[in-house]
């Protein structure tokens, strides 16, 4: 098959998994264990981190869940997860965001590592409550990250505030509470889940 997903049910290939149901075209799946199939010769040479999720689509390789995501929205643009070029400041903007600083605030809260003023500063999410304020705000501006339009924002940083939520590390506010819950309505989400579940 042209497109293969190389992941492990529990994983953050979860996330790419509800990006290709987003998308809607067919992929394989290829599942590989922690302990063995991710640190073979072969699977380091698609991605020499030996870490999933990885993407192949013909002839390119994609690691990292959010160049997933944005590379699917623009290889099947047909699927409308991106916005128009001239119009993804904030789509990029939170892309971004949560691959950077929503992922080290969450990593180091789940480290117990909670940074000083004077670490605050120099950190790129600064601290927890402020990185996941910026998130609350913009889903109290508008229902999605990027606007009125779900997009391939939403796949990668929802789900990069969703699980967090699920394991009781992120006190979610009401805005964010009513954001999760329209991320999880959504079918390829449901479909995504009962696949990897
Ligand atoms: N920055 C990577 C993180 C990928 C990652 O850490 N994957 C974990 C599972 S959630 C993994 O494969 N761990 C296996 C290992 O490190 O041996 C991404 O966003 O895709």
């Amino acid at each position: 098959m042209d497109l293969i997903l190389y992941t492990n049910p529990q994983s953050r290939g979860r996330t790419a998994r509800f990006m290709l149901e987003e998308v809607g075209v067919p992929y394989e799946t290829v599942i590989l264990d922690y302990e063995g199939a991710m640190k073979t010769p072969e699977y380091l040479a698609i991605n020499p981190m030996g870490k999933v999720p990885a993407l192949r689509h013909g002839d390119q390789t994609v690691t990292e869940c959010a160049a997933i995501c944005a590379y699917l929205a623009d290889a099947f643009p047909d699927a409308g997860l991106a916005p128009p070029p001239a119009r993804r400041g904030d789509y990029y903007r939170w892309l971004f965001f949560a691959a950077g600083p929503v992922e080290a605030a969450i990593m180091d809260r789940y480290r117990k590592l909670e940074p000083d003023d004077e670490q605050q500063r120099m950190l790129g999410y600064g601290d927890f409550d402020r990185t996941i304020a910026a998130i609350d705000a913009a889903v109290t501006r508008h229902p999605w990250l990027a606007g009125d339009d779900f997009s391939a924002a939403d796949v990668y940083a929802g789900s990069q505030i969703d699980w967090p939520m699920q394991f009781g590390m992120l006190t979610p506010t009401p805005a964010l509470s009513d954001y999760v819950e329209r991320l999880r309505a959504r079918p390829a989400y449901v479909r995504a889940n009962a696949i990897d579940g």
